[in-house]
């Protein structure tokens, strides 16, 4: 088996990064260079021979093939799970499971290894099922958050409206349920909505109900009280609903209202996502008083193909100022962004272009990049996303659900499922002109704790470097790579066509690349998540950069879903490569290029956890060595609990 000596931190002040290089780095590298040897012939093992599951050894990736079940007989096809028989998103790997087939057999979870997937500083309910953001606000010094929340089980079903309020939007307090199904019109689901804040302060919820016939309906609420900032008390309107299924649309394809913004002419414009065939569109309507609306022809946008438009989101960003902008900010020097997350394939995908009050319709910049067919906010599992702005920092906040990737039964048998992910700031990046930024908030520093530096640590083509951190399990880690120039000069044009889902994944032998991070690994590599660049050269002798995370080695678990996920990430000149990973126990977000583009996955492992979860550097590239400098620090947790009942 590979020595494994940890390669030891150069720092564990938390002097402003990076520091200087220390003269004991040369004669480490030569040692280490040597430790790697043995190590990355592990990692190679691991490989080809990746997982003791038969299953798994079926595909040379290590990924489940979803086609075909494990014996490669026909799929058995299982009946419609709750969700998609009332006609919205299930939990993603229900999908998965179905194709299984009868034989697949639980991976036999213990207590300490489902444990321990608890996360300790995203946000989430005590037990049971939690799925989309709902309402996010700032009022009277408390961050708000509701969400979709089944208080019955670990599965989608009985959807109501949790809630929990915060001052740093890090460190949260549950609160009772804010709004539940009591209501023909909700009876069926307090479904997903949308918080407008007034000019006068106060409070509007917009949120679909679903009917005990499972028509999906518009449905107003207000504060109780507007003078308790907890917002403890919900009241629907006595005039509910507000708004039915135009004509033309189904019954079953109208929901997720939109916070609300104002035209010019001081009306309140909301819109609601839904689809006319396979076209997806956000349907668009005027109100004055929320009670009553005038539907606008045609639809804010429409792209063909893209199926059922759920949780659409349209916010305004600035094109010169890094900071964010109220809902209803128009103007020159404003882009607007439409977001939507497509039933059909569960992403959230978003395009920036310019907005036509005067006709409510809004015109992407780059049609090849439109949304729901270009970029996405994350390329892992995220989903039923929406952004506020936060009038407290001047800045729009980003909140997004990340289901679970495991089997259903893991979820009951854990009793949770679904964490959100951590607020990330929201902006236009100016620099590419095409992306946005997401960034998580600030005050998730506040979580940190002692830091470990490591300076320009040069990663061989083909080794494996251990880094001491302590514990790995609740990291920040902010690494950045120098790619020897020479090298990447001297290349040979390939790859051209790569793309991390169809790469061998980490495990790819490129010119240049992949190298990165493996993160939650064991010491033998039997376990390992590693994120990573992957740098192609086209034979015109352009160079594309790639960003992916692969997890057909994160656990020999057989029950969970296994893929290589990821996207190009632009990257401009003089930019190195750089990374920010949040590990938290089960979830890893990881922020390619400033948050140019993001990556969130789930991952199980049985073996990388608690004190056995490590650290590495990997550089599997065979043409270039690269220099990493990274900053790493342990996390500390955040207090989730519910509110004291005496201070209510
Ligand atoms: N989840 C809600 C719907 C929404 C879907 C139901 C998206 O309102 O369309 O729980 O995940």
């Amino acid at each position: 088996m590979a020595d494994t000596n940890p390669f030891l931190p150069v720092s564990t002040s938390d002097e402003s990064f990076p520091t200087q290089r220390r003269p004991i780095k040369q004669q480490l590298l030569i040692i280490f260079g040597l430790l790697s040897v043995g190590l990355f012939a592990a990692f190679l093992l691991g490989s080809s021979n990746g997982s003791d599951n038969a299953y798994l050894q079926e595909n040379e990736h290590g990924s489940l093939d979803m086609s075909t079940s494990a014996s490669g007989k026909p799929e058995i096809l299982r009946p419609l799970t709750p969700a998609a028989a009332a006609g919205v998103s299930e939990k993603k790997n229900m999908r998965f499971a179905a194709k299984l087939g009868a034989e697949s057999v639980a991976f036999p979870w213990n207590n300490s290894m489902l444990s321990w997937q608890r996360t300790a500083f995203h946000f989430q309910p005590e037990k049971n099922w939690m799925n989309d953001p709902n309402g996010p606000l700032f009022y009277k010094g408390w961050y708000h958050f509701f969400y979709q929340y089944n208080p019955n089980a670990a599965v989608w079903g009985d959807i109501v409206w949790g809630h929990a309020v915060s001052r740093d939007m890090i460190h949260w307090l549950h609160l009772p349920l804010a709004m539940v199904a009591d209501q023909w019109y909700d009876e069926n689901g307090v479904w997903t909505g949308s918080a407008t804040i007034l000019p006068d302060g106060k409070i509007v919820m917009l949120y679909t109900g679903s009917t005990k016939e499972a028509v999906q309906v518009q449905n107003l609420a207000y504060p109780a009280d507007h003078n308790d900032p907890l917002l403890i008390k919900w009241v629907k309107y006595s005039g509910n609903p507000v708004l039915v299924p135009p004509p033309g649309i189904d019954d079953k394809d109208f929901r997720d209202p939109t916070t609300a913004w104002l035209t010019s002419e001081g009306k309140w414009r909301i819109t609601i996502g839904s689809k006319i065939n396979k076209t997806g569109i956000a349907l668009v309507y005027d109100t004055t008083d929320f009670i009553n609306y005038e539907k606008i022809d045609g639809w804010l946008h429409a792209v063909p193909n893209t199926g059922m438009w759920e949780c659409v989101d349209f916010f305004p960003v600035s094109k010169t100022e890094g900071n964010g902008l109220d809902t209803s900010v128009n103007g020159p020097g404003i882009k607007h962004v439409v977001k939507a997350s497509m039933d059909d394939d569960r992403h959230d995908y978003y395009a920036i272009g310019t907005y036509y009050e005067k006709n409510a319709t809004w015109v992407p910049d780059h049609p090849e990049i439109d949304v729901g067919i270009g970029l996405r906010y994350d390329y892992g599992i995220y989903y039923a996303a929406k952004t506020f702005y936060d009038q407290n920092k001047s800045r729009r906040v980003l909140w997004g659900w990340i289901g679970e990737s495991d089997s259903e039964a893991a979820d009951v048998q854990k009793g949770w499922a679904s964490v959100q992910s951590i607020p990330r700031t929201i902006a236009f990046d100016y620099k590419t002109g095409t992306h946005l930024l997401q960034w998580p908030v600030k005050e998730i520093e506040s979580l940190r704790l002692t830091s470990n530096e490591f300076n320009q640590v040069t990663v061989l083509p083909g080794s494996v470097v251990p880094l001491e951190v302590g514990s790995a399990t609740q990291l920040d880690i902010m690494a950045e790579f120098e790619v020897d120039k020479d090298a990447l000069e001297k290349a040979t044009g390939s790859n051209a066509t790569f793309s991390c889902q169809t790469s061998n994944g980490a495990s790819e032998h490129g010119a240049l690349g992949p190298f990165g991070l493996l993160v939650l690994a064991d010491m033998r590599l039997r376990e390992q998540t590693p994120v990573y660049f992957y740098i192609a050269k086209g034979s015109d002798g352009n160079l594309n950069t790639f960003f992916c995370n692969d997890i057909t080695r994160s656990s020999v678990a057989y029950d969970v879903e296994k893929h290589i996920y990821g996207s190009s990430v632009p990257v401009l000149k003089d930019e190195k490569l750089s990374v920010r990973i949040l590990v938290d126990h089960s979830i890893v977000e990881s922020f390619a290029q400033g948050g140019r583009t993001v990556i969130t996955s789930r991952v199980y492992p049985t073996e990388a956890i608690y004190g056995a979860a490590k650290l590495f550097l990997f550089n599997n590239a065979t043409d270039v060595s690269v220099t990493a400098s990274l900053k790493i620090w342990e996390m500390n947790s955040a207090f989730i609990r519910p509110f004291p009942t005496d201070e209510m």
